[in-house]
């Protein structure tokens, strides 16, 4: 699963019509827990539990620009966060009431860091330790992609293992691996919100925060299937 912006009932959802059983299951998330959707910190709660029980959950730009708004100081960073579903995410951490206008703040925004670093250093220390990719025999997962113009994929920048877009999306690549990603809404590649199946590529952003759905891929020994569940959000 991945793109999961803080739809927790969606996510809370798919989870029980996959019947995901960690004794029998491998899960990965593919990151960008937080942003956008109403609830970010249950979502990363939910996340790091699941870690716990086995998951593998990899780093998004999303959850690295959370992380880097938090620990960095700069008005243009912050409105930028602010601007890019971060709204959603601060009031998920710190209440709904936090701001009493709507627009941007600078001293309730200021504010709001320094409660989250005293409340939830534990999200912020699971968020540092997050890795960018995990691989297996046949499969490579990565939160935005790899750059396919390296023999090495592995020396991918890691801002290109988090935010890369046309050069990973229109150019084929020669691994033997097929890389599964999010990031890149699928309606932008192939016009409809369902899992992607491309060459040695699939992409599984379903939109979820922007109205559209959770994708589960389910890798089985001998099969692909597709699972999905609709967003709440209607936008
Ligand atoms: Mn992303």
């Amino acid at each position: 699963m991945s793109d999961i912006h803080g739809c927790y009932d969606e996510f809370l959802k798919l989870l029980e019509l996959i019947k995901y059983n960690p004794a029998n299951d491998q899960l990965i998330l593919l990151g960008d827990y937080l942003d956008r959707g109403p609830r970010s910190k249950e979502t990363l709660s939910e996340v790091m539990s699941l870690v716990d029980e086995g998951a593998i959950a990899l780093r998004g730009n999303h959850d690295q620009m959370f992380y880097d708004w938090i620990q960095i100081d700069n008005e243009r960073n912050d409105l930028h966060f602010f601007r890019n579903g971060g709204y959603a995410t601060i009031t998920s951490y710190v209440g709904n009431g936090w701001f009493k206008e709507i627009g941007y703040d600078n001293d309730l925004v200021k504010k709001a860091k320094r409660l989250i670093q005293d409340h939830d250093q534990a999200h912020l220390e699971f968020i540092e330790k997050l890795p960018y990719f995990y691989e297996n025999e046949d499969y490579i997962f990565v939160h935005a992609g790899i750059n396919p113009k390296l023999k090495n994929w592995k020396l991918t920048d890691e801002q290109d293992f988090m935010w890369i877009r046309d050069q990973f999306l229109f150019n084929d690549h020669t691994h033997n691996h097929t890389i599964v990603h999010g990031h890149t809404p699928n309606t932008l590649i192939h016009k409809s919100n369902d899992i992607y199946i491309g060459n040695n590529k699939i992409g599984i952003d379903g939109s979820c925060a922007y109205g559209g759905q959770l994708n589960c891929l389910e890798i089985t020994m001998d099969s692909i299937k597709m699972h999905h569940v609709m967003s709440k959000n209607k936008l």
